[in-house]
Order: structure tokens, then sequence, then C-alpha cells
């Protein structure tokens, strides 16, 4: 027995039981895991119990310190957005007025606009400034009923700026109560200081970068941006080399313009998710399934681009690789501030059931983030749970738009919605 449990009385009230709940728990490997008329309790920031009323084990004064009837509102997880770039100076409504006149993002990249324009704003900001720029668009993910949520760097490309970035990013998770998982993002792009110099640069963010962030503990992962206009695969092996030595996991954006063997590549470093995949292969996805790597999903930047190919869903499910959807918010190719609408886009654009969907933006980002102590309502997970203005689980990605998160407890405190 622990030192902890011999303190709490084995009779010791749970702190609050949520009764006339439609649970949908997203226990199993598939499906809602529905239970109607069901009750959760917690204690702690642990759950205790999530199931049919009737299994409840005492009356429910005797159980818990507060109780309090739902009338029959929908329950689940609290959601986990696993891939956002939401630290950044400006904004780029400039660029999108460009596209729709016809330019390419390709085109705009290579004349020095799209991820180097937020560049330059990213490194004008002063860190606080950048907090309170950023802040808002963390709250509307929360107001959306997000509890976890990564936040990569990627828009400072000096060490200096990719540790602002990075700070700002755990000060929002310290200041929102939520869980704020952090990656560092140097191979994003090549930035001006080092035009004609990519291996030098590759060699500053591998050599001396990452290991001043590993040894700062600003990062808990390392990603790349794998494509024709960012890092070639060998340049992001090189980085994902000094990941492994220096311990930190990686995922990848990968295969989303370009088929450059990106998915393929994260799975040989067993990578906890390769994201985008509109161009991966079979072969690809293959490789993720052996891997354990998760397939994150983002139709956020499908839609902006106005992208025609779609990811291997098919391919995927049969494969049994986990989806995970995720908002990709970001200032050029994704300005999405709701992970309830990258679920709808998800279903519409992608064919993904409301079911998958529901799983892809909580139990399956949990995993694509690493953290398996979230994302479904069972006994002994986190207490992140979400009261709607729904009755059914697939109105959660039905609804396009709307606020709907009518309650929001984080690790069983609640939060204001
Ligand atoms: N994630 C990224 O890092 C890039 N695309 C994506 O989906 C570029 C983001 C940007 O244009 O700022
Ligand atoms: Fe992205």
């Amino acid at each position: 027995m622990t030192a902890r449990a011999k303190r709490v009385a084995p009779t010791a009230r749970w702190d609050r039981l949520l009764l006339d709940c439609t649970l949908a728990t997203l226990a199993g490997e598939t499906g809602y895991g529905l239970v109607e008329h069901g009750a959760i309790g917690w204690r702690d920031g642990t759950i205790r119990f999530a199931g049919p009323m009737g299994e409840l084990p005492r009356e429910a004064d005797a159980i818990a310190e507060s109780v309090e009837s739902m009338h029959d509102a929908l329950v689940t997880p609290g959601l986990v957005d696993c891939h956002t770039h939401l630290v950044f100076g400006g904004k780029r409504a400039d660029e999108f007025e460009m596209r729709l006149r016809g330019e390419s993002y390709e085109a705009i990249a290579r004349a020095g606009g799209g991820i180097l324009s937020t560049v330059r704003a990213t490194r004008a900001a002063s860190e606080v400034e950048l907090f309170e720029q950023s802040l808002p668009r963390a709250r509307s993910l929360l107001r959306g009923g997000v509890t976890t949520l990564e936040i990569k760097s990627g828009y400072g490309l000096d060490l200096a700026s990719e540790m602002k970035m990075l700070r700002v990013a755990r000060r929002i998770g310290a200041e929102l109560g939520v869980t704020v998982r952090t990656t560092f993002l140097g191979l994003h792009a090549l930035p001006p200081e080092f035009a004609g110099r990519r291996s030098e640069f590759v060699a500053a963010v591998c050599g001396e970068w990452l290991p001043r962030i590993a040894e700062e503990r600003l990062a808990d992962a390392v990603d790349a941006f794998c494509e024709g206009i960012a890092f070639t695969p060998d340049e992001v092996r090189r980085c994902f080399e000094r990941a492994r030595e220096l311990g930190l996991p990686v995922k990848l954006h990968a295969d989303q313009l370009s088929d450059l063997g990106g998915a393929a590549l994260a799975a040989s470093f067993a990578a906890l998710s390769a994201d985008h995949l509109e161009c991966a292969g079979p072969a690809a996805v293959d490789a993720m399934e052996r891997a354990g790597t998760v397939a994150v999903l983002l139709p956020g930047s499908f839609y902006a681009l106005r992208e025609t190919r779609v990811p291997p869903i098919d391919v995927l499910r049969r494969q049994r690789v986990p989806m995970a959807v995720a908002t990709d918010l970001n200032p050029g190719t994704s300005p999405l501030r709701s992970l309830r609408l990258a679920a709808n886009m998800a279903c519409t654009l992608f064919r993904l059931t409301p079911d998958e969907a529901l799983r892809g933006v909580s139990v399956n980002g949990a995993r694509a983030l690493g953290l398996g102590d979230r994302g479904v309502l069972a006994p002994g997970l986190r207490a992140d749970i979400v009261a709607w203005d729904a009755r059914h689980p697939a109105e959660l990605a039905y609804w396009i738009g709307g606020q709907f998160a009518r309650r929001i407890f984080v690790d069983g405190t609640e939060v204001p919605a």
C-alpha cells in the first residue's frame, strides 16, 4: 500500500459525482462506449467510477461531497488537440487574399512570405507580447472543450526566439490550468540568415539548439517539416537521430503536399505520430502500423489550401492505425480555432465516421502525445471531463460551428467554459 493510500481512509468520499449523464466513455477499441443513464465520479483528479447509475456502490449522497444531475446531457473525456502552432506573432490574412486571387501557397513561401513572414513577426514580439497574442487562441480551444493541447515552436528559427516560443507555450498551460505539451520544430523553414547554407542550419539545429532545449526541458518532443518547400528526409533523419540520443520522442509533418517517404521515415524512428499524410502510400501505412505510430489527420489545412487528395483513410482503417484529428492551428494554412470543427471536417472531407472523429480528438489525440492517462472515461484515469449541450455523441461532429461545451473539468477542477 502506498503512503498516500494509507492516509486516505477507504471510506473517504469522492469530490464530485455527476448523475443522469449520457456517457461517451470511448472505452474499447472502437465506437462511443455509450452508457445511457450513467454516472461519473472522481476524487483528487482521478476518475473513480464511470458507468451505469444502477452500478453505483452506495447512495449518491454517501459517495460524494457534491452530487448533481446532468439531466441526460452528453459527457465525454476532455478533448485533446495534438497538433497546433498557436504561439506566433502577427497574422496572415493578406496571404489568404493572395491565395484567393490565385497565388499558390508554395509560390508565396518561395517569395519570402508564408512561414518566414510569421518568423519576422514572432521575432519582433517580446515574450509578453507573444503570450498576450497567443493566449486567446488557446482559450478558444479550451472553451470548445480542449483540456490537453500540443504547441510547437518553429516560428522563431533562432535559438533565443525558439526558446521564447516554448516558454510562452508552457506559460499558457500554467495560466489556463490545462496540459500543454511542447514540441521543438526547428526544421520548419530555412531562416534568411542561413540562405544558401542549409547544411550549416541543420548542423546548428541538431548540434547546438536541440541539446540546449533538451537541457532546459523546454520541449516534450521534436518535430520537422518534411516537404519539397521545407526539409529533405536526410536532413530530418539527422535531426531525429540527435533527438533519439537526447531521449526525446519525435513526430513529423509528413507527405502533405508530396510523397517524400516522410511517414515511413517517421515510423522507422518509432515516431509518436506522422501528421497530414495526404500523399502517403500503403507501404508507409504498413510501417506506421508496425511502429505504433499514430496518424494525425489535419483537415483544416486540407480545407484552407483547397487540397484534393485525401489521406488514405481506408488503408489506415484496415490496418488499424489509430487516427487522431487536430486543428493544426497556424497562421498560414489552418487558422482554425475549434477542434470540434476539425472533427466535423474530418467526417465531411475525409469520410471518418463521427465515432472515429470523436476518438480522434480524444483518446487517439492523447496517444499521439504519448499520454496514456486520459482521453477515456474510466476509473484510474485523469478527471478531464466535458459536459455538452448535446444528447448524442454524433452531435459533436455534426454541428458546424457554435459553442456546445457547458461544463469543463480539468484534473477534477471546474474551469469556466
Ligand atoms: N504545418 C506547418 O508547419 C506548415 N503547414 C502545416 O500544416 C506551415 C504553416 C505556415 O504556413 O505557417
Ligand atoms: Fe502543422
